[in-house]
Order: structure tokens, then sequence, then C-alpha cells
């Protein structure tokens, strides 16, 4: 006779669930052993710590379009997903996150690792979070957490008191105070109505100048995107997590925006008199036009999102593949094309910088030289994470992202320590494809060294082995120290961002991975050619300079002033940081 936990697997696999990441503990035991019993048909893949798993979890509905799964136990456990849900819950991503509770009798009895769950999934799970009571009721919280997960692209949770767990199994009986729910769902292609899509094509063919700027909701549809710029004449600027939405090799794509975006998606965006915003809810206004300088349509499929950083002319609710196709008959192909030749000089003489910039030296390892050459190596359909920190900043402008690749990282909640579990999920989700996970040493300590135990563990499960983790040791929490100069005016504080050394080739080697310890230039590039052909997973470690900027596009006086202040207030790295600085700016001067 199947118990509930056998039942809501069963459920789960009905709704096409295969795969579950997670950690055990007595909260959730009823469900380790139906998953034992289920193991020809749903992978468990245990992580180092809950949070891995939600974050697992979160990237395989990033690399899948499907619905990511979870579990923990009780109390700890629980707490413990917290984070990984929601960087899905920020990111749109549907994630569904099981857990176990102390049976029926004990709750509210302050009883061990009793934590009142309800509450705590609360927010994150502000769509849908319910606690089993009966067996009856597994059949529609499966069915509803799963719909609602896929429909509202975001994080659902189930509690299930242990005891309840291992119940027999009972479908709901046919009488009054029952719910009969069913499996399954269409993926429906939403388009805007005729009308609003004229007003947008009026929008689009009055402007001289258009804008585009695209985000992960633009990710399944570059050749709309291509046909719609092609036609207006436009430059694309690329949110994070649309960094796969077009290859970066195209002239007329302007690469990423914002704190870690490039000065031709700023000069796009200035000097435009028309934007035109696909599937992203990119944060920041001071990077998009001025208020009034240019009229604004937006397609995103969720209508929350619309004119919410820029206020639209029309907002149009829509898959964005299918509303580009829609809109395509009715835009005009642009005759003068005097807008896109500038954005594509500027963004020809922007790569010659970036190179420059790479180029430059520095002490020991100039952490963008490592970027460039990795570049071109990146083997064809390849799947990009990288973590918080400068390597956001280096993975969203140095690398030439192609066709068929997939990429992403935190971009709404931008925590640190995804970057190697999204990695891992990648590996289980496309095992023949290339994953490279790109972090810093502060992110791979947080996560990262755990993540390699897990990467040791089942690495020859899949069959291609190659999972590539680069770290920047640079001994300093980079992206923050910058901050700290850059927005605070303050100097770098040694207490709180100096990170402690740790051999992180050698680490690997222990493992049984490849570990690769580059601290000269000359040996990076062959070093990710070894690391790209290894017959194992492997850990690139590059000493790389902490004072070489992860700027902004362009330095804003309030900027400048803050960083002078931080030098005035004896800021100890201040020479080595200025030299490199007045290097990456002397670059763009130069061009
Ligand atoms: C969980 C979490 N804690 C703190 C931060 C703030 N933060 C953002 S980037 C960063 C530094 C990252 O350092 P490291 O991983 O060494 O990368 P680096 O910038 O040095 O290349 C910190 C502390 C964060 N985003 N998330
Ligand atoms: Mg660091």
């Amino acid at each position: 006779m199947p118990n509930v936990a056998d039942y809501v697997l069963d459920r789960l696999l009905r709704w096409g669930v295969t795969r579950i990441f997670g950690y055990p503990g007595d909260g959730i035991n009823g469900f380790l052993g139906a998953l034992d019993r289920a193991s020809d048909r749903i992978d468990f893949v245990q992580v180092r710590h809950e949070e891995m798993a939600a974050f697992m979890a979160c990237a395989h509905a990033k690399f899948t379009g499907e619905v990511g799964v979870c579990l923990a136990t009780s109390g700890p456990g629980a707490i413990h997903l917290l984070n990984g849900l929601y960087d899905a819950k920020l990111d749109h991503q549907p994630v569904v996150a099981i857990v176990g509770q102390q049976a029926r009798a004990a709750i509210g009895g302050h009883y061990q690792q009793e934590v009142d769950l309800l509450s705590l999934f609360k927010d994150v799970a502000s769509e849908y979070v319910h606690m089993a009571s009966t067996p009856e009721q597994a059949r529609h919280l499966v069915d509803r957490a799963v719909r609602i997960a896929r429909v509202e692209r975001t994080v659902t949770c189930l509690i299930f008191p242990n005891d309840v767990q291992e119940l027999d199994a009972q479908e709901p009986p046919r009488r009054h105070g029952t719910v009969h729910s069913g499996v399954g769902m269409s993926h429906p292609i939403v388009v805007p109505t005729g009308d609003d899509l004229r007003h947008a094509a009026d929008v689009l063919n009055t402007g001289k100048r258009v804008a585009m700027l695209v985000g992960a909701g633009a990710l399944h549809s570059a050749e709309e995107v291509v046909e719609v710029a092609e036609t207006l004449g436009a430059g694309v600027a690329k949110a994070l997590l649309g960094k796969a939405a077009l290859p970066d090799d195209l002239p007329w794509v302007t690469g990423s925006i914002g704190l870690l975006g490039t000065k031709p998606s700023w000069n796009l965006m200035n000097d435009c008199d028309t934007l035109l915003m696909v599937g992203s809810s990119f944060p920041y206004s001071e990077f998009l036009p001025a208020e009034g300088q240019a009229r604004g349509v937006q397609v995103d499929i969720d209508g929350r999102m619309l004119s919410l950083r820029y206020p639209m002319d029309v907002n149009l609710v829509g898959d964005s593949a299918a509303t580009l196709r829609a809109l395509l008959p009715l835009l005009n192909r642009k005759s003068d094309r005097s807008w896109r030749q500038t954005i594509e000089r500027d963004v020809a003489e922007w790569w010659k910088v970036l190179e420059a910039r790479a180029m430059n030296d520095a002490d020991p390892i100039n952490p963008q030289r490592v970027f460039w050459e990795l570049s071109p190596r990146l083997p064809d359909n390849c799947i990009l994470s990288a973590d918080s920190g400068s390597t956001a900043s280096w993975f969203a402008r140095d690398l030439k992202i192609r066709q068929g690749m997939m990429a992403s990282l935190s971009g709404t909640l931008a925590t640190m320590g995804p970057g190697v579990p999204y990695a891992i999920a990648a590996k289980f989700a496309h095992p023949s494809r290339v994953a490279l996970a790109l972090v810093g040493d502060g992110a791979m300590q947080m996560n990262g060294i755990n993540g390699l135990v897990t990467v040791a563990k089942y690495w020859r499960r899949w069959s291609d082995p190659r999972l590539v983790v680069l770290v920047l040791n640079n001994r300093d929490l980079n992206m923050v120290t910058w901050e700290q100069r850059a927005l605070a005016g303050d100097p770098r504080f040694p207490a709180s961002q100096d990170i402690p050394d740790f051999p992180y080739a050698r680490f690997a080697e222990e493992l049984g991975l490849l570990g690769l310890r580059v601290d000269r230039p000359d040996q990076v590039g062959p070093a990710w050619d070894r690391a790209l052909t290894a017959d194992r997973p492997a850990v690139l470690e590059a000493v790389t300079d902490p004072n070489v900027p992860p700027l902004p596009p362009h330095i804003s006086f309030e900027q400048a002033r803050m960083f002078a202040s931080s030098v005035l207030k004896g800021d100890a790295e201040a020479l080595g940081f200025i030299k490199q600085t007045v290097k990456d700016a002397a670059e763009s001067f130069l061009k």
C-alpha cells in the first residue's frame, strides 16, 4: 500500500518531475523512503547545504523551462532553503519546495525543530503554501503547488508533518468537503490585440533612433528580436538575465547595461528617441532614457512588470516571440540607417577598448584577461553561470556569447553563492553540454568549495564530464570594496574585505578533479585549453589583481568625488588602484 509520500512522488512524476534536489532529516524521512522506492523513476540529488538544493531547483527551471523541485527536513533544513527560494521567486522561476514538519500531535508544543513553517514561507511562497493534515489533501496540494508555480512563475511550498508522510495514501472520497483536482495544463501563447499592436507600431515607426532592451523574457525570441532590430535600425542592449538572448557578435548588440554595463549601452539609452523593452525588469532607471526623452513600448508576459522602470506609451502583455512576430508586418523598415551606423561604430570601438583593458598588465593577473581568453574558447552550447561579485561584471562585459549557449546568475536577488550549484544543476539537466561556473573567492568559500564535493560525488554520471569552475583568487570581496570606494566614498575596510587564501586548485586535486592554478598572464590561455579538454571536472584558480576596477561604463561626477574621498581617507590600496584605474580609463579616452 503506497503511503502519502509515495503518492506525492507519483503525482509529481505525472507532472513531469524526474529530479529532486535535497537533503535528509527525520522530518522528511517518509519522503526519503519513498524516493528510495521510486529511484528508478525519480533522481534524488544530495547537496551539501539546503540553500544549494534551492539554487539547483532554480537553475533547473532556468535551464530547462520546467518546474524545479527541492526538498528539506523540518526546522533547520527548511530555514536553509530560503535564500535559494528567494532567488527563484525574484527571477520568476517555477520552484516547488517540499519540507517536513513535526508530527501533527506535537505541533504547537514548542517541540524540537518545530518552526512555524507556514509563517516562515508565507512571503517567499506567497502564491501558495499549505500544510497537509490528512492524506486526502495530497492530490490537490501537489496539483496546485505545481500548477501555480508554473502559471505564476514563482515559488510554492508544501509542508508535510512526518506522521502524515507515512499514512496510507487516500484518493479524495466522493463526498461533500473534498477536492478533486487533476494534472496538466497547456502553455498558452499570449499576443496583444490588433489595436494595441498598431499603436505600438505607430510609436516605433515614428521614432528615428530606436533603442531596444531585452531581458530573460526574450531568451526564446532571438530570431524575432533580430528581425525587429534590423527593420527599425535599432541597437539592442541586454539586461544581465538576457545575456544569452542575442549573440554578442552581432555588430549592433551593445551588450550589458547598468553598473555592470557597457559604454555603447549607455550611449544607446542616452541618445535614443524611442525605447522598445522586451521581457526585462532591469532595475536601474538612471541607465534608461531620461523621462520625456524617448517614447516607449514594452512587451512583457507579466502585466505587473509593465511601465515599472520607465513610463511607457504602449504597454503590451504578451509572449515576446509571438508579440514581435505579430508586430513585424506593421513595422516600416527605416531607410535612414545613420543611427544604426553610429551604434555599430560605437560597439566596434568598445570591443577594442575591452581588449586593450584585458591586455593591460596587472599584479599578477588582470581578471579581465581571464575572461577575455575564455571568450573565444567557449565550447558550443555551453552553459554559463556567474556569481555575484566582480565576476558578474566580467561575465556581463567581456564574454562574447554565441547562439545555442545558455547563461544565468542570480539576477534580481543578486545573492552570492549560486555559481557552482547552478553549474551542477546544468550538468544534471544537460549532461552532454559543458558547464562553466565563474566565481570569486568569497563566493567560492561561501558555497563553491562545498559544491565541489557534490561535483566529485556525481561527475561520473555525466556523459560529458566537463564542468569548469573558475575562481578569481583576489583575496578580496572585490565588488563591495569598489562599492565602498565609489558609492560610499569610504576607504577599503580590511577587516570586512580581506578574504583568507585557500588552495582551490589543490583542493580540487584532492577530490580527484583537475586543479589548475595560474599566476602569470601567459599561463591563462593554455590553462583554459587544459580545463576545457579535461576528462573530468576542473577548477581553474586564477590569482588576480583586486585593484582592477569593475568600473561602471561612465564615472559620474558624484562617483568620482566619492572615489577621491576614499583616497583622502587613507585607502591602503590607493596607489595600486589609481594606477589600474588610470590604465583602464586611458583605453577609453584613447579610442
Ligand atoms: C549572500 C550575500 N552576501 C553578501 C553580498 C554582498 N556582496 C556582493 S558581491 C560581494 C563580494 C564578492 O566577493 P568575491 O566572491 O570574492 O568576488 P570578487 O568581487 O572579489 O571578484 C559581496 C560581499 C551578497 N550579494 N550576497
Ligand atoms: Mg574576491
